[in-house]
């Protein structure tokens, strides 16, 4: 009897192994497998992110599930394949805004490294529609972008628009590389990426094209048009990983 039930209790260990090892493989080939060589046949490597300590715990729950609000999962996330060698080219360059006057905190937050999230490490706009620019001082290829608004509690910044050019005022050869506008309220066009709840993970943005390749551009300019909590606008930190265009 306890003979059988120890061959069970193998067998079912053996069973359960054989499962996960089947989604690992699953999940290695069919997550990254597709995507472990670059545009130009290079091999990929993990993107790697410093995240800050996660201020709050659990499914925020004063936000109601929408359509075109991302489901939330307090899940890990999986991993971004780039090429070897991206830096984070924002930080510790010059930030411009729509509102040069920040009510709490200073631009230079935005590209300061600190990505705390707590009281003294965010800046804060005025309301409705503002932007903050970062200028990279050089024509970049961009992969990824990282940013967090705000993580001290569970929010959805409306009308996150990012966009990047080689035009300081951004009216010629902008590209939008993530909108999720989706009632056109900014009146910028309609977005077709989904709102997304923030936490200590901010959002990280895939900036390359479907076939793989950068965008290419020296400034970045990243919209908002207040939040579910207010109608302000906050930046804790930016990240633009890519290497200066050759
Ligand atoms: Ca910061
Ligand atoms: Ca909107």
């Amino acid at each position: 009897m306890r003979c059988g039930l120890r061959i069970a209790i193998v067998r079912w260990g053996l069973w359960l192994g054989g499962v996960w090892g089947g989604i690992f493989a699953w999940g290695t080939n069919g997550m990254f497998g597709a995507e472990s060589a670059g545009a130009s046949g290079e091999q990929l490597v993990p993107l790697e992110i410093k995240l800050p300590r996660p201020l709050f715990q659990g499914t925020p729950k004063h936000i109601k599930p929408a359509p075109t609000l991302e489901k939330y999962t307090d899940k890990p996330r999986p991993p971004l394949m780039v090429p070897p060698g991206l830096k984070n080219l924002a930080l510790h360059k010059k930030v411009t805004s729509s509102d040069p006057e920040p009510i709490v905190g200073e631009l230079s937050m935005v590209t300061d490294g600190d990505k705390e999230g707590s009281d003294g490490s965010f800046v804060e706009l005025g309301p409705g529609k503002q932007w903050v620019q970062i200028d990279l001082e050089q024509q970049a290829d961009i992969y990824a972008i990282q940013l967090w608004h705000y993580h001290a509690e569970g929010r959805v910044y409306q009308d996150v628009i990012i966009q990047v050019s080689d035009d300081p005022e951004f009216k010629t050869g902008v590209i939008t590389v993530f909108n999720n506008d989706f009632d056109n309220s900014s009146k910028m066009g309609v977005g077709k990426h989904l709102e997304y709840i923030e936490d200590y993970r901010g959002k990280l943005i895939d900036t390359r094209d479907e076939k793989g390749r950068p965008v290419r551009g020296r400034y970045v300019r990243l919209y908002s048009n207040g939040n579910t909590s207010n109608d302000l606008n906050h930046y804790v930190e930016v990240e633009v990983y890519g290497k200066p265009a050759s």
